[in-house]
């Protein structure tokens, strides 16, 4: 009996000490999460789903922002300094990968890649770093998809339809999503000469803007107009271009990506604008998972995944509501 007693009380102890333990680890986690443009309301959405892992795991979580390359690499030092064990990164640009990786083994961080993946010197994906990002090919075709629909719905001659491809080719999930949408267009007759490249300097809804004015201009001869890009702020730009040029939103057709804040708001425009849908993506995903799962990797030392492709969801200003709320955003 006495025996047992022990044991049991051992058991206890034991337990507790296993307890208070793993507590006083996730305490001491601090993980890193730097996105290459902390305005865009994408990433605003990663961050405060990190946030809610970090809270509900009890660990911290550190934001920066970095727009170019020096600031990935100083946010790494900046990680390193403050003792944090991870960090997860949307970088500026993806061929710093073998710079980043040096840089993140030499401060002793964990390293994980969110949205855009890392490429050495050749352009060939790190497949080493554990990197979620969207199946951009799918999304792209399924942009694809909704806009050859719309034509349809709308009428339209496939072959008078002209289409911006709002482009940022040095990325390579930028270039696969739009080449995704391109290749459902001429499966369904879209004329290829009919497809304009549109070259943004950089991803934000003004660039995006400015290269698809170039197109409009010099191709006014097209009375209706298609338009896919990397992101939301891509077709917003494109869209905001066709306004510009005097084309009515029932003669145009942008189906963006992303389904955060920036079309989220061009829904709730009282009239429909050129702007017709998104595919919603998950930023919960992006940024909940993320964050878990490198937090996993620091408290236990289970790596994550080597590569998790998440998908999407189309929506339109009827739709958006019910789509988000099933994805649980
Ligand atoms: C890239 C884009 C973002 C978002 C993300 C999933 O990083 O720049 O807008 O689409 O992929």
């Amino acid at each position: 009996m006495r025996l047992w007693k022990n044991l049991i009380v051992a058991c206890a102890v034991s337990l507790l000490s296993a307890f208070s333990a793993s507590a006083a680890d996730a305490k001491d986690v601090k993980i890193g999460f730097v996105v290459k443009q902390p305005e865009e309301p994408w990433f605003q959405d990663e961050w405060k789903f990190a946030d809610a892992a970090a809270k509900e795991k009890g660990f911290t979580l550190v934001k920066i922002g970095a727009e170019d390359g020096e600031k990935a690499l100083a946010a790494i030092d900046n990680l390193g300094a403050q003792g944090a064990q991870g960090v997860i990164i949307c970088t500026p640009d993806v061929k710093l990968g073998p710079g980043l990786v040096a840089r993140a083994n030499a401060n002793q961080l964990k390293l994980m890649t969110v949205d855009d993946r890392l490429v050495d010197s050749k352009g060939r994906p790190l497949e080493k770093v554990p990197h979620m990002g969207i199946s951009a090919t799918k999304i792209g075709e399924a942009v694809g998809q909704a806009i050859v629909d719309q034509i349809k719905a709308r009428g339209w001659n496939m072959k008078e339809v002209g289409a911006i491809r709002v482009s940022y080719d040095q990325l390579p999930t930028a270039k696969e999503r739009v080449e995704g949408a391109i290749s459902v267009l001429k499966k369904n007759g879209f004329l290829a000469q009919n497809i304009f490249d549109a070259p943004q300097s950089k991803t934000d809804t003004e660039a995006a803007l400015n290269a698809a004015n170039v197109v409009l201009n010099k191709n006014a001869g097209l009375k209706k107009w298609v338009a896919f890009g990397l992101n939301d702020e891509a077709v917003l730009g494109a869209v905001r271009a066709t306004e510009t040029a005097g084309l009515k939103a029932a003669d145009v057709v942008g189906i963006g990506i992303g389904g955060s804040d920036a079309s989220i708001n061009e829904f709730k425009k009282s009239a429909p604008t050129g702007f017709y849908g998104s595919i919603i993506i998950s930023p919960k995903r992006h940024g909940y998972e993320t964050a878990l799962n490198m937090f996993n990797w620091v408290s236990t030392g289970k790596e994550p995944e080597k590569l998790i492709l998440t998908s999407g969801e189309l929506a339109t200003r009827d739709t958006y509501k019910d789509v988000r709320k099933q994805l649980g955003l």
